[in-house]
């Protein structure tokens, strides 16, 4: 695995032990990167704590992405802490529980900007903040799903904001490609995680996507870690603005 001594990577989505973000941060932790780790809000602290700290070297910090002061405040303190950083993961998303539910045309005007301004904006947000302190080059990594590209039952406005997640990563890579910061999402199949608890027909989903997966299986949170550690490194240093699959191949199949 290409080394990622000498970088320093801050990482936003960890919440618990099955967080994508926590899978990500532990490879990048192997790789020999600096790490920043963050986590939402008071509620989180605890659990979010015990795992960061438990990481020698690792350092947590919290922000919540929907609110501008706490996004200064935590750049401020990377940049006063490591002065550069080399990697962002976002692997944040948010929609209200009842517009996750039912059908699409309900979805409510709060809705639709909560899950667009958590889910995307952040995104744009944070690349903003994060650029002027990627002075060696850097990368940007965010998390998405198939229901951007074909609709899945009850994704809903959660499939809207990643098709827009997805498009801000290529207008990204565009504006921040002259600065040698590359931004990438990673598409992953379904996962047993926080996010995922509580979607009624989750665990059939599961089940269908093993069965039509070419690789007949769900994908592992570790193999989403490790194609995080890929597009973090130099192995990746010629993809930019793309739309990673780590599905088992689910997406390619058409029946
Ligand atoms: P998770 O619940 O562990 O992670 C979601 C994180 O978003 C949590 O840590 C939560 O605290 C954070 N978050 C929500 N609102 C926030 C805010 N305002 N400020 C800061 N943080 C906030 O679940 P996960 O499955 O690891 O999700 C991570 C990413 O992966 C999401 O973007 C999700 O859409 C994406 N994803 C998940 C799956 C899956 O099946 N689990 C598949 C593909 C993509
Ligand atoms: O991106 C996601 C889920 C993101 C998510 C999850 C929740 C649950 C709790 C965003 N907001 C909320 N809000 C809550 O109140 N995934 C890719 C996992 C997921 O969620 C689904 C899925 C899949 C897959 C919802 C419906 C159908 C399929």
């Amino acid at each position: 695995m290409t080394s990622l001594e000498g970088r320093t990577a801050v990482v936003f989505g960890v919440a618990n032990k099955r967080s994508i973000a926590w899978s990500i941060a532990q490879g990048l932790h192997e790789a020999g990167a600096k790490l920043a780790v963050t986590y939402q809000n008071e509620r989180l602290e605890r659990e979010a704590k015990d795992l960061i700290l438990g990481l020698p070297g690792a350092e947590a910090f919290m922000c919540d992405v929907s609110n501008d002061t706490e996004i200064d405040r935590l750049f401020g303190q990377i940049r006063d802490r490591y002065g550069k950083l080399h990697v962002l993961v976002h692997s944040v998303a948010f929609a209200p529980g009842n517009d996750l539910n039912g059908d699409f045309v309900n979805t409510s005007r709060e809705g639709f900007r909560i899950a667009h301004d958590v889910s995307v904006f952040s995104l744009i947000a944070l690349a903003r903040a994060a650029a002027p302190l990627m002075q060696d080059g850097g990368s940007i990594i965010t998390m998405t799903y198939y229901g951007a590209e074909k609709v899945v039952p009850n994704y809903n406005v959660m499939g809207v904001a990643k098709a827009a997640l997805e498009c801000s990563v290529r207008y990204l890579a565009h504006d921040l490609g002259k600065r040698k910061i590359r931004v990438n999402a990673i598409s992953a199949g379904p996962i047993k995680t926080l996010a995922a608890r509580g979607i009624s027909g989750f665990a059939d989903m599961q089940r269908v996507h093993a069965e039509r997966a070419p690789l007949q299986r769900n994908v592992d949170v570790n193999e989403v870690g490790a194609t995080g550690v890929f597009l973090a490194s130099d192995a990746s240093s010629g993809i930019t603005g793309e739309v990673i699959y780590v599905d088992c191949g689910y997406n390619i199949m058409g029946f």
